[in-house]
């Protein structure tokens, strides 16, 4: 019999590392649409089809090259619904000697190959997925030897690994390695010429796949008329171009921008593409220096989309796969209030939040700053269940994948760790969402008021927030300011700004 070399939804690379040493005459590779996997959260439909059509090009693509392909789809009638029922089909269809996986993106999935060899009685290979620099193994040794994960080291040590913007004598490019100082500029005024993705025309794979999501998972948050993702390598090659040309110039400098109707700025717009395997991250760290050595692109946007890469990106897997399954249920702030219901609608007078959620259900995307300081900031200062908020996020956003997701969501957005991943939290009135944003000039409500009927919800939430969570972050040296501040106010302005945050968050229920 064969090899079954099972490829998940999230493993769309020709030369993943089960493929790259099999033998394509003596081997089945099997693909899966499987009901668990499209409703294990009830993900935002646009985050479906994008999955289901790059994964059916992918079966073509890999039969081009040679491969037999055993592609189960989501109607067939005999589909068992998970993967673990279709592998089992699959050993009965074809009879295999071995079983042959790459190492799944979660712990959920996982967990399934871990039992599959017990079940099939077959040997399992599962092969280490080295579309990643830092391996698990890896990253459990450099964080043995330390007290905190400091993603800064972290990044020095991958730019060392790659040579990425190193010099000859091994020192950074430029003397620095880290040049944020120069980024994170306002927003400039709108024009023309700012840079937008290319939207890409569903082909008939793809129009097939947008009728079953319609239908098959209409309840679900999200509109499929602005589908316009990329569903193959080739044409996310051509987005990746597009970021090239003409957003990395300054992808530093508007990394924290905000701008009405404008979703997508001089951000890449690869994540969905590089997470589920149908472009390279290194590589494409490879084109962004090359662009910087050739002179077209200047350091700090380089250096600021690498460090994203090499260091944000496999920092957060391994401190999700570092810490386990129950990283998924801390609440170091003790935060239990529910979701608001304009999570689902963007229904809210907030503009920043409409306008973040708007596009998020729209799109399937934000960019980092929106979902850092616009509805993780309100989640964090509203003191939303950190679980609730990371379902959320893995539901909505067609990039989403636990590995990635989750630590950003419980560490990073809402410091639902403690502090393990970030050392404060990500909190803000609305002070900086008018400096960052244009949105304030057109809300309903008044960004410099913090009490009363027009006042900015943002204001008495921030005031609010570190008040209740004196206890656990009063002896934060990086709040330190805030906290002198907050104990300097007259009482009585004390007093009245818990009550409007108190007012506001009983609307919310
Ligand atoms: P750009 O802003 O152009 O950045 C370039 C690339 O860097 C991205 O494509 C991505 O691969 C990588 N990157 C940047 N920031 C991060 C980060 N913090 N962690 C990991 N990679 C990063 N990213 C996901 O890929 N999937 C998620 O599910 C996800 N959930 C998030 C949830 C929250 C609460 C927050 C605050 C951030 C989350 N991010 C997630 C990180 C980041 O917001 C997205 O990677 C980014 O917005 C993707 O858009 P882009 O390709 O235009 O990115
Ligand atoms: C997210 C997702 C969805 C919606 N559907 C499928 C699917 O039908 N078949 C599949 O192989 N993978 C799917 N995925 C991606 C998997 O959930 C992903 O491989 C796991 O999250 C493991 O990381
Ligand atoms: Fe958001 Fe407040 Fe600005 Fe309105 S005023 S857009 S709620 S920060």
């Amino acid at each position: 019999g064969p090899v079954l070399i099972p490829i998940l939804g999230d493993q769309l690379a020709p030369d993943i590392a089960a493929l790259r040493d099999a033998d394509k005459a003596r081997s089945v590779v099997l693909m899966m649409e499987v009901a668990d996997e499209t409703t294990y959260v009830r993900h935002h439909k646009a985050k479906i089809a994008f999955i289901l059509s790059a994964m059916r090009h992918h079966a073509d693509r890999l039969r081009a090259l040679g491969w037999t392909v055993d592609y189960v789809k989501l109607d067939d009638t005999a589909n068992s619904g998970s993967f673990t029922g279709e592998v089992a089909r699959a050993v009965e269809r074809h009879k295999p000697v071995a079983i042959h996986v790459t190492e799944a993106g979660e712990w959920r999935v996982q967990a399934m190959l871990d039992g599959w060899a017990l079940r099939f009685g077959l040997p399992v290979t599962v092969h280490e997925d080295d579309r990643f620099l830092c391996s698990h193994g890896a990253f459990d040794t450099w964080a043995a030897a330390r007290t905190r994960l400091r993603m800064e080291y972290f990044y020095r040590d991958m730019r060392r690994k790659t040579g990425l913007l190193m010099t000859a004598e091994g020192k950074p490019e430029g003397g620095e390695w880290n040049y944020d100082a120069d980024n994170r500029k306002p927003p400039p005024q709108r024009d023309l010429l700012m840079p937008q993705p290319i939207r890409f025309r569903p082909d008939a794979i793809t129009r097939d796949v947008l009728g079953i999501v319609a239908d098959r998972f209409a309840d679900h948050i999200g509109s499929l008329d602005h589908f316009h993702f990329a569903v193959t390598h080739e044409d996310a090659m051509r987005q990746q171009r597009r970021f090239l040309d003409e957003a990395l110039p300054h992808f530093g400098d508007y990394q924290d921008a905000m701008l009405t109707d404008e979703p997508f700025l001089w951000h890449a717009i690869l994540s969905p593409y590089i997470n589920a395997g149908l472009l390279d991250p290194l590589a494409l760290c490879r084109a962004v220096e090359a662009r910087y050595r050739a002179g077209k692109a200047p350091l700090n946007c380089a250096e600021g989309f690498i460090r994203q890469i090499i260091g944000w990106r496999e920092y957060v897997r391994g401190v999700y796969w570092h810490e386990g399954p129950d990283y998924a249920r801390r609440n170091a702030l003790g935060a239990t209030r529910p979701l608001p219901g304009f999570y689902w609608t963007g229904e809210t007078d907030m503009h920043c939040m409409a306008q973040a959620i708007g596009q998020t259900i729209d799109h399937a995307y934000a960019h980092h700053i929106q979902r850092l300081m616009i509805t993780g900031n309100f989640a964090l200062l509203a003191g939303i269940d950190p679980h609730q908020v990371h379902v959320w996020y893995l539901e909505v956003y067609a990039d989403a994948y636990e590995w990635v997701e989750l630590p950003n969501t419980i560490g990073m957005s809402q410091f639902a760790d403690g502090g393990l991943l970030g050392s404060k939290p990500y909190a803000a009135g609305g002070a900086y969402i008018n400096r960052m944003s244009d949105y304030c000039g057109t809300c309903r409500y008044d960004v410099k008021q913090r009490i009363g009927e027009d006042a900015c919800p943002f204001n008495a939430l921030y005031w609010d927030f570190l008040a209740r969570n004196e206890s656990a972050l009063g002896r934060n040296v990086r709040l330190a300011m805030p906290y002198r501040n907050w104990a300097r106010m007259d009482e009585q302005v004390r007093a009245a700004t818990r009550a409007q945050a108190a007012r506001f968050l009983a609307s919310l229920d």
